[in-house]
């Protein structure tokens, strides 16, 4: 006899109960109170196949709510993925265990995305919602079509996120978004009376979602919702009402369920209450063969969707675009036309649009957008069509202005698969972003941010519009490459790696116009090493200039000066400190010889705080940079206020070298 819905839904309950007891630590309530609904999800609507985590046509499955790990890794065993295994389960939060805290990527095929940062895992759906339906209208029913859900809590819709997610699924019509809202009136302080009083479901209305509520205790409740929102062409937010915790006979309903163990006698009574085993970690046979049937259930049409795979002619390029690797092809061709054209000043921003117009028409995969900067970020091409709810094929995506909404989509869609996600903003509205940003390194995304109107060369718009600490803040996330280039050749060459790579990179780029450092084609890639000699000393070498973007053009200039009164001095551009950094010593030690600042002077120089400089020029060498807010100005004023020009900058070297007595 088949077990009943309760009953599958109770071996979740008591796993979650039983990891978090044994880790004495985690999140048992959610879990427990959304298990019936998960219940009816997996065992009835989530087109998946336990056997292959992979298959791009599957149903992506986002547990907003990252605390309640527990609720997915309980049903990845019990629908019998191949991790986690039981023995992971027990070793719930330990160190090497996949199941970690909360749910990552990058440790289990099933997690889709990491979660736990509220609100972002409902985002970063938005984006995955996004790729389907522009995979789908690049490849049509047979291939591609599937549907995105969530599981989030309350603090997932509180989230300011959530409002920006929220309206741009409704301006997509993104029907294939479904997110079950586990509605249980409580978060970590307790009622949600105590800080919420807006109608959730009537702002979703308002962004023209569709809604639905259902009670979340009862699988076939949830399973009618979920009908009816699959039914509706928009996306929809299905309200399931829940007790937290539900199943915990004194505790269930509170916030005490929420982030502890529930204690050994609450778990025993718990166990009473829902007809549970007395054994932990174990479920009963008939309902671990009912799951694991659940997991079997997509088999058959995974099999007819290898079939049409095979009929469409279409097998490899569709693989080979959801593999997601891109060649750079595109490079030398666009760099050999950029030489014969002749190279003029232009800003690093126009330098990347026109690197994209080379890199959109090589590669299909790029789906470029702006948070309403469009004409400043220089992100669309020429050929690029707006993808809009009428023309998803579009490739081109006005995110409105919601930096954090945009980087968090850009995330699920690059993990998605099939899309290469490009957006972007004024670099220091990477703080809008920020918290995506942060998600993109952690999880190996590959997004590039576009981020132009990098420093007080900005000018006018002033402090507020003018990065200062972000260049270098940004630097200090692991896993993240930022570039900041200094013409249109190290544009290009940047824009090939940020592509190439396999997690998120920041393209850092100039409002004003640059003269260009590079005038020779060189055959490698000479920004892949971070670090570059652009220019070697021609007196007997006492300064080294390391510099980034629009200051490599004021350190070749003030070099020119010292070299003028002999004093020898390179200039070294930096693109990527994060690929410098990563070089063999020998180059390291080539670039940056390992000598005291008084046999050679190492000067930085980047329109940004100083902050961290020391790094590339010692303790004893010379930072240049700028350690308050911007100004209101004119570029050259604001550059000339920060003693950022040639002439400048030649005098302070000369007379810091005095100073230290350096010959
Ligand atoms: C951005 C962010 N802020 C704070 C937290 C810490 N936190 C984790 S769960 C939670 C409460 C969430 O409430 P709800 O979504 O209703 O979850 P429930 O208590 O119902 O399980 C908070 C504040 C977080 N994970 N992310
Ligand atoms: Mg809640």
């Amino acid at each position: 006899m088949q077990p009943s819905d309760r009953r599958l839904a109770n071996a979740i309950r008591a796993l979650a109960m039983d990891a978090v007891e044994a880790a004495n630590s985690g999140h048992p309530g959610m879990p427990m109170g959304m298990a019936d609904a998960a219940t009816a999800l997996f065992t009835r609507h989530l087109k998946f196949d336990a056997a292959d985590p992979h298959w791009p046509d599957r149903d992506r499955f986002i547990l907003s709510a990252g605390h309640g790990s527990m609720l997915i890794y309980a049903l990845l065993y019990l629908t019998g993925y191949e991790r986690p295994t039981m023995d992971d389960i027990r070793r719930f939060r330990q160190l090497g265990s996949p199941t970690a805290g909360h749910p990552e990527n990058f440790e289990l095929p099933g997690v889709e995305v990491t979660t736990g940062p509220l609100g972002q895992g409902v985002a970063m759906a938005v984006g995955m919602a996004i790729a389907e339906r522009h995979l789908n209208a690049i490849y049509g029913d047979s291939i591609v079509d599937h549907r995105t859900f969530v599981i989030a809590g309350d603090g997932d819709l509180m989230e300011g996120i959530n409002h920006e997610a929220v309206g741009l699924a409704g301006n997509l019509r993104l029907g294939r978004l479904i997110v079950l809202w586990d509605d249980n009136n409580i978060t970590i302080d307790g009622s949600t009376e105590l800080s919420r009083n807006e109608d959730v479901v009537e702002r979703h209305r308002a962004a023209q979602w569709h809604t639905v509520e259902c009670d979340g205790l009862d699988a076939d409740d949830v399973s009618r919702a979920i009908d009816e929102a699959v039914a509706d062409p928009r996306p929809s937010l299905i309200r399931c009402r829940t007790i937290i915790g539900f199943g915990a006979p004194n505790k269930q309903g509170t916030a005490a369920t929420h982030g502890a163990a529930l204690g050994k006698d609450e778990v025993e009574a718990a166990r009473k209450e829902l007809g549970l085993d007395e054994e932990e970690f174990t479920v009963p046979d008939d309902v671990l063969t009912a799951w694991r049937a659940a997991g079997k259930r997509g088999a058959v049409e995974h099999a007819l969707w290898k079939e049409r795979m095979e009929e469409s002619g279409r097998k490899d390029e569709f693989l080979a675009r959801i593999n997601g690797s891109v060649s750079d092809a595109w490079l030398h061709p666009y760099l050999d036309k950029l030489f014969k054209d002749g190279l003029k000043p232009v800003a690093t921003r126009k330098a990347s649009e026109m690197a994209l117009e080379a890199i959109n028409a090589a590669i299909p995969a790029t789906v470029g957008g702006s948070a309403d900067l469009t004409g400043s970020n220089n992100t669309k091409t020429k050929a690029m069509e707006p993808l809009t709810a009428e023309n998803y094929a579009g490739r081109y995506i006005y995110y409105g202005i919601r930096e954090f909404g945009m980087a968090a989509a850009m995330n699920g869609m690059a993990l998605h698969g099939g899309v290469i996600p490009y957006g972007g903003t004024f670099l220091v509205f990477t703080d809008y972003a920020r918290p995506a940003i942060r998600l993109s390194a952690l999880q190996r995304a590959r997004v590039v941010y576009v981020m132009t109107h990098d420093s007080i060369g900005l000018g006018e718009d002033g402090p507020t519009h003018q990065p200062v600490e972000h260049l270098q803040s940004l630097r200090a996330m692991p896993a993240l490459e930022l570039y900041r280039p200094a013409d249109a050749v190290e544009t290009a060459e940047c824009w090939a790696l940020a592509l190439q790579s396999d997690g998120p990179s920041i393209l850092a780029l100039t409002r004003q116009n640059l003269r260009p450092v590079r005038s020779d084609a060189a055959a490698e890639n000479l920004s892949a090493r971070g670090a570059y000699r652009l220019k070697s000393a021609e007196n007997p070498r006492k300064v080294i200039f390391i510099a980034t973007g629009s200051e490599v053009e004021i350190a070749l200039d003030a070099a020119a000066e010292l070299e003028g009164q002999g004093i020898g001095a390179d200039v070294v551009s930096m693109p990527c400190t994060e690929r410098f950094d990563a070089q063999p010593r020998d180059y390291r030690e080539d670039v940056l010889p390992d000598v005291s600042n008084r046999e050679i002077l190492r000067v930085s120089i980047e329109a940004g705080t100083t902050y961290g400089w020391e790094r590339y020029t010692g303790l004893h060498g010379l930072r240049i940079g700028i350690d308050r807010f911007g100004v209101s100005a004119p570029a050259p004023d604001a550059y000339a206020f920060f003693g950022l020009t040639p002439g400048k900058i030649a005098q302070r070297v000369v007379d810091f070298m005095k100073q230290r007595g350096i010959q």
